[in-house]
């Protein structure tokens, strides 16, 4: 906040509010010192005044109007519960979370906005992302499916490999006429 003020006359305050995503609002008053009721302060005040900045909001959705200019996917609309980046979060939550709303992974890290959120990291520093790496390897006419131990974030998901069983011959013979990529074939 910037400000300018005396205690006695006229005074002019200038009032700035960045929010987190640098959207700025401004107001500036003139006047009277006079307290909320109307009553001068005279020599008697001493700050600091409050004073509530409150940034558009054209269609009322809680979201202001400088944050959906920011972000395209946001309509004009009470689009506040939706989640157009599907990554369980809603517009309303991902204003309040700093995140970009349509942007899943806001941070890039690998692990989307609402996982973080559910699981207390921070969306919005990819160095804290859990990925889970699957490998698909061939093991004669099996694929073996796997990923390391302690990659995800419950005991469901330690070392497992799966086998899948090759497809019956005569759907192997139609994917031999049209393709030779075995994997692809039995569609893993
Ligand atoms: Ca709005
Ligand atoms: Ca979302
Ligand atoms: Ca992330
Ligand atoms: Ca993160």
């Amino acid at each position: 906040m910037a400000g300018r003020t005396g205690f006695e006359g006229n005074i002019e305050y200038f009032l700035q509010a960045v929010d987190n995503n640098g959207n700025v609002g401004m107001v500036t008053l003139s006047g009277q010192d006079l307290a909320e009721g109307g009553t001068p302060y005279g020599s008697t005040w001493s700050g600091p005044k409050t004073y509530g900045i409150t940034l558009g909001d054209s269609d009322s959705d809680g979201m202001p109007d400088a944050y959906e200019a920011q972000h395209a996917c946001l309509v004009n609309g009470n689009d506040s519960a939706a989640d157009p980046d599907y990554d369980t979060l809603s517009n309303l939550q991902e204003f309040g979370a700093d995140t970009n709303p349509c942007v899943g992974d806001s941070d890039g890290g690998g692990d989307n906005d609402g996982s973080e959120k559910t699981r207390g990291r921070n969306p919005l520093n990819k160095n804290d992302d859990k990925q889970l790496t699957i490998t698909v390897a061939r093991n004669g006419n099996n694929r073996l499916i796997g990923w390391p131990v302690g990659s995800g974030d419950n005991s469901v998901m330690t070392a497992i490999t799966s086998s899948i069983a090759p497809p019956p011959p005569s759907l192997a013979r139609r994917q031999d006429q049209s393709s030779s990529d075995p994997i692809r074939d039995n569609q893993l």
